[in-house]
């Protein structure tokens, strides 16, 4: 997890209490639905019937987006899946936590004193709890009460977040926040408390986060969130003109179509987006226009879509309607109806697209169609969806153009139909960047490509990204991915007709085939390839 974004969740930091009379899953409930950012399980009598507690309330969490930490014991957080453990003093060292749970997990460990900070690897810690701050009960052994100053001393001594721990209640909670810790953690707060809930809404007032006020629950009746979901895609009726038969049967049936279009496209979760960047809504919204997009590089018109769901088991049933709205909404924009799908359970979530489309004209543009003259042009800014993507996972905020770019692509039927009706004949989407794309061009058609980019194709919004972070506007420009903007080849006089209606930027012209596909490509130009995390 990214620092700040990790620093963020610490704010609200409940653990939960294996001595209240209120069970643990009940207390998580309350926790979650007040506003805690960050669970532990504390369980100091774990034994293998514990296994299930432990495993619901991370599949709770994970409906829920709040990271699960286990207490004490690493490699127990690796047999529930936790996202990762919190160490005492005599535990386990963080390095071979870290070493049990990977670079990925969440790695904490307490520390009361400035002594204990010296005998401490934090090096391999992501953050540091400090307490107790004042007077608890309910740590048996807790060492002697800290007080605010001592709580100041080490967030000064620590370069890592604080979390302030021990007798945290809405009363003292702002003072330890004053004190300069990222987040306090409760226990009693909440579960010895006439009303938990009440009492966790309380700590997030205080917090400054959010309060959800319910809990989402991880989805579990197929059948159920199957209705639910057709129940969205059958919002707009108007374009269910286009079907004999919809949603909801064993098979859609079309009205027919002179000459249809098929385009698929898949979207994973990790791979292609995430959902500590992305909201469910935005991923669905980005699916369809990145399947629809291939449709507009061949000059089709949408018609139907069909969604290939897969979700995991602890997903909140919520993530997967919002995603649906996402779908149905961004479909529509576009004149395109949901006309069916699937679900199943998956390690990740996964959206398969299906588009079925209808030509627009009566001739269909191609990849291998470029002739040398050729001139070589696009229609919109490259690269900053690319610099959106370097924005998100360094945790940037001065860059919302480049994340809107990322988030919210276009499918450029607009684009297409200008097109189209000049007669353009070679057109692909740019979706693995300008120099793969155009190489496939190239490939295809048998000829090279010598760049020779206008300026002014570099637009405002990436300049200014590249002069706040110091990257190169070429290498993004040439490399950068998924701004499905329309990359076409067409003679000069075509040009000119497509001029009258379309801004176009020059990027260079096509030559007979020289022993290489790309001419004057800049240093470190490449293809974008979609990795881990990315
Ligand atoms: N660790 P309450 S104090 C679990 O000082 C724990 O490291 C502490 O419970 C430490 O919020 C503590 O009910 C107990 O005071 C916190």
């Amino acid at each position: 997890m990214h620092p700040g974004i990790l620093k963020k969740k610490l704010r609200f930091y409940f653990i939960t209490d294996d001595g209240a009379t209120i069970p643990p899953v009940r207390q998580v409930e309350a926790a979650i639905s007040g506003g805690a950012t960050v669970v532990q399980y504390r369980n100091k009598s774990f034994c293998p019937d514990s296994f299930e507690e432990a495993d619901t309330i991370r599949r709770l969490c994970r409906a829920n987006s709040i990271p699960f930490v286990i207490n004490d014991d690493p490699v127990l957080a690796k047999a529930v899946k936790a996202d990762g453990v919190h160490l005492g003093q005599s535990d386990t060292s963080p390095a071979t936590a870290r070493m049990i749970l990977g670079d990925a997990a969440i790695v904490g460990v307490s520390v009361s004193t400035p002594s204990e900070l010296e005998k401490t690897d934090i090096g391999c810690c992501d953050y540091v709890g400090t307490g107790p701050v004042f007077d608890t009960a309910t740590k048996k052994d807790s060492k002697p009460t800290i007080g605010v100053e001592g709580l100041k001393d080490m967030v000064r001594r620590v370069p890592l977040p604080v979390v302030a721990i021990g007798g945290v209640t809405h009363d003292n909670a702002s003072m330890c926040l004053e004190a300069g810790a990222a987040g306090i953690a409760v226990i009693s707060c909440v579960t010895r408390s006439a009303d938990p809930f009440e009492s966790a809404c309380s700590l997030a007032r205080v917090c400054g986060v959010n309060m959800p006020g319910k809990i989402c629950l991880p989805w579990n009746d197929e059948f159920g969130l199957i209705d639910r979901l057709l129940a969205r895609a059958a919002e707009n009726k108007e374009l269910h003109k286009a079907l004999k038969i919809g949603a909801g049967d064993d098979a859609a049936v079309l009205n027919s179509l002179k000459a249809p279009v098929v385009t698929t496209d898949t979207q994973a979760q990790n791979v292609h987006f995430r959902l500590d960047w992305q909201t469910p809504v935005e991923v669905g919204r980005k699916a369809v226009a990145v399947t629809l997009s291939d449709m507009a590089a061949s000059y089709a018109v949408p018609v139907a879509i069909f969604i290939n769901l897969a979700l995991p088991a602890d997903m909140a049933e919520s993530v997967a309607l919002d995603l649906y709205s996402g779908i149905v909404d961004e479909a529509s924009t576009y004149g395109c109806v949901v006309a069916g799908g699937n679900l199943y359970t998956g390690e990740r979530l996964e959206i398969n697209m299906f588009g079925i489309g209808e030509a627009m004209t009566g001739f269909y543009p191609s990849r291998s169609n470029v002739k040398p003259g050729d001139e070589l042009y696009c229609t919109g800014c490259l690269g900053l969806a690319r610099a959106g993507l370097l924005a998100l996972r360094e945790g940037r905020n001065d860059c919302e153009q480049a994340v809107l770019a990322f988030k919210f692509p276009r499918a450029r039927f607009d684009a297409a139909k200008v097109l189209a009706d000049c007669g353009v004949m070679s057109v692909t989407d740019i979706s693995d960047g300008l120099a793969g794309d155009a190489g496939h061009l190239a490939a295809a058609s048998g000829v090279t490509v010598c760049f020779d980019v206008d300026n002014s194709a570099y637009c405002s919004h990436l300049l200014d990204f590249c002069e706040k972070t110091g990257s190169s506007p070429d290498e993004l420009f040439f490399s950068g991915g998924e701004d499905y903007e329309l990359l076409f080849a067409c003679p000069p006089e075509t040009v000119e007709l497509v001029k009258k209606s379309l801004p176009v930027y020059r990027l260079g012209k096509c030559v007979p085939y020289d022993g290489v596909y790309l001419r004057n490509t800049p240093p470190g130009a490449a293809s974008f390839q979609h990795g881990a995390g990315s």
